[in-house]
């Protein structure tokens, strides 16, 4: 086995180079390179995958500094069903996940990775997910055979030296081991985007009491990226519970008031709802101003002031490509203008990218996401509806100036969402945190063709972290229904649900969204400085139709009429529906749930 320069960590010590030492054993790789996160690194990675045709570098003057990637076609997407949750118990892991034995699974991930990186390179990766002095932020270790993923961790995280250097001080890390489960025989050729094609091989592994990872087979996405979905969201939600604060699915952004007063405000959607969109969107109303800290997940603390802090462990987008366009969120397309990772869109003769609904005209031909020759004729898409682009954050036009604060901002609102076609009125301001809490647990949202499974289905995804959640979800409702206790409710944030998505009996959006959202945010904004109108209904305080802001829009009265009507049958159905989606959790179900579903009904007659 040969060395990569640099032939030894700087100063790594005992633990992580004994673990490192023994990793290298099991996978038996042809050489380690411990990552120093440096540009040189990131460029001779880069360079080494353009000679291996896993990345095409992209015409300079068009996208400098950016490349594109073709998957594998079996590997296009994070895998639910191959992701696992091995707590000590099934209970601890609940009914929404798939459990394991975590003993059972351990040995299942020695057979896997024991030789699995031969022939390959395996790349230490240390990685920060937060701000390194964030009183939360969280170090991890990831080692994987994919340079693919070296890359786009080193984009979406706080990568190398400096990470290394906190765990030589003494800091602890979350091992996370990884390997696209493809080992090469010796003279055995290479492919462009080594995997396990069999979807029954791939593992996406947790075990929250280590706490550590293991993902095998994949080298997509959340499967791969193991910072992302697994540390920040699944393993940092158990740890959470445990160190009493909470890792979410969800946005940060704030909203600027001409007077200059500013608003921070996190906000759940389930995955392909606009998060994105909304973290960065431009405001049809003027004289008011969104910027972002974040489009995915956000760590959120009880504050020394008894308010709620939020920060972004990121520190790039992972977008999804089609329907990005300079209609739906142009500080997207801005980020992604260089120093881009593209993976499974178009190629344009001229070197560029295409994706559909980009807003530019389709070229007359291209290379499409599975490399072969395309026309907009042909009859296919010809970038995969879950395509994406991995940007820097700090490159977004809106980027707020305290994303990278440790200590995070303090949250005025938190919202909810999800497509809902009926039922759900455009705002909808809770009675109280209980409430609130209630209302993430019944998130939901219609499926669309990028979403597992069937579309147009309502998928319950209470908090948008169905998929993310580490833990037991009925314990994770007692959690959040605990921070009441915690401080003085007063200090928390007021909570909201929001559906941009309602549709007309001729099944079209009652709402324009995009910019015109930030109508609601006013709103939310005005609700929560006292100025705004709201109207008491069974369901929440709706805006009363002159609260909000609509002026330059054309909306027809009889639209907002349906935005803001309280459909008292669908409701109905709607509660019949959240209760069956509660029971799958007992006696674990925390009662405040049940009461206010109870509540609920007796408001509704
Ligand atoms: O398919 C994947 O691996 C990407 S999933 C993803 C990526 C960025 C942000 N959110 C998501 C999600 O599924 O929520
Ligand atoms: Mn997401």
């Amino acid at each position: 086995m040969t060395t990569v320069a640099p032939e030894q960590p700087r100063t790594a010590v005992h633990p992580l180079k004994a673990w490192v030492r023994e990793m290298a054993d099991l996978c038996q790789p042809a050489a380690i390179h411990w990552c120093d996160g440096s540009e040189a690194e990131y460029q001779s990675l880069c360079e080494l995958m353009v000679e291996h045709g896993t990345f095409t570098r992209l015409n300079p003057e068009k996208r400098p500094g950016c490349y594109l990637a073709r998957s594998h076609p079996s590997d296009v997407a994070r895998v639910e069903e191959r992701t696992f949750i091995c707590s000590r118990t099934r209970e601890a892991a609940g009914p929404t996940n798939n459990w394991a034995d975590p003993a059972e699974m351990k040995r299942t991930m020695h057979e896997r990775f024991r030789g699995a990186m031969r022939g390959r390179t395996m790349y230490v990766l240390p990685f920060a997910m937060g701000p390194l002095d964030s009183p939360i932020c969280k170090i991890g270790i990831q080692i994987t055979d994919s340079p693919y993923v070296v890359v786009n961790m080193r984009i979406m995280t706080r990568l190398g030296t400096v990470v290394l250097d906190r765990i030589n001080a003494g800091a602890a890390f979350i091992p996370c081991v990884h390997s696209v489960g493809a080992p090469l025989a010796p003279g055995q050729a290479d492919v462009p985007w080594p995997c396990e094609p069999d979807p029954q091989k791939k593992y996406i592994v947790h075990f929250p009491d280590d706490p550590s990872i293991w993902s095998y087979g994949s080298g997509y996405g959340g499967n791969a990226l193991l910072g992302k979905k697994c540390l920040a969201l699944r393993i940092a939600s158990s740890v959470a519970k445990r160190e009493g604060w909470l890792a979410e699915h969800m946005l940060i952004l704030c909203l600027t008031s001409p007077a200059g007063k500013k608003h921070y405000v996190a906000a759940a959607f389930p995955s392909a709802c606009g998060k994105t969109n909304l973290a960065m969107m431009q405001p049809a109303i003027p004289g008011w101003r969104v910027t972002t800290l974040g489009d995915d997940i956000a760590w959120i603390r009880l504050g020394q002031d008894g308010r709620l802090w939020a920060m972004n462990p990121e520190t790039g987008f992972f977008g999804v490509a089609p329907g990005t366009s300079a209609q739906s969120n142009p500080n997207a397309l801005a980020a992604c203008a260089k120093n881009t990772i593209f993976t499974n869109v178009v190629l344009t003769p001229d070197g560029d990218v295409w994706w559909e609904d980009m807003g530019v005209p389709a070229p007359a031909s291209g290379i499409d996401w599975e490399g072969n020759p395309w026309t907009p004729a042909s009859g296919k898409k010809g970038a995969h509806p879950n395509s994406r682009f991995t940007a820097p954050a700090a490159q977004c036009p809106v980027i707020d100036p305290a994303w990278e604060n440790p200590d995070g901002v303090p949250l005025c609102a938190i919202l909810f969402g999800g497509r809902r076609p009926a039922t759900i009125p455009l705002a909808n301001e809770a009675f109280s945190w209980e409430h609130g809490v209630f209302m993430g647990s019944a998130c939901g949202s219609e499926t669309t063709a990028a979403a597992l499974g069937q579309a147009g289905v309502l998928r319950r995804d209470p908090f948008a972290m169905l998929p993310f959640c580490g833990y037991n979800m009925a314990d994770y409702f007692a959690h959040w229904l605990s921070f009441a206790q915690r401080t003085d409710r007063a200090k928390l944030p007021k909570v909201y649900f929001v559906n941009w998505f309602r549709r007309g009996a001729n099944g079209k959006f009652l709402w324009p969204g995009y910019g015109d959202n930030a109508r609601v945010l006013k709103w939310i904004c005005e609700r929560i400085d006292g100025t705004a109108a709201a109207q008491t209904t069974a369901i929440g305080n709706l805006p009363t139709p002159e609260s909000l802001d609509l002026a330059g829009l054309d909306l027809p009265a009889e639209n907002l009429r349906q935005l803001l009507d309280v459909d008292v049958a669908g409701w109905k159905k709607e509660i019949a529906n959240v209760a069956e989606s509660y029971a799958k959790f007992g006696d674990r179900l925390p009662a405040a749930l049940t009461r206010q579903l109870d509540a609920l009904r007796e408001r509704l007659g």
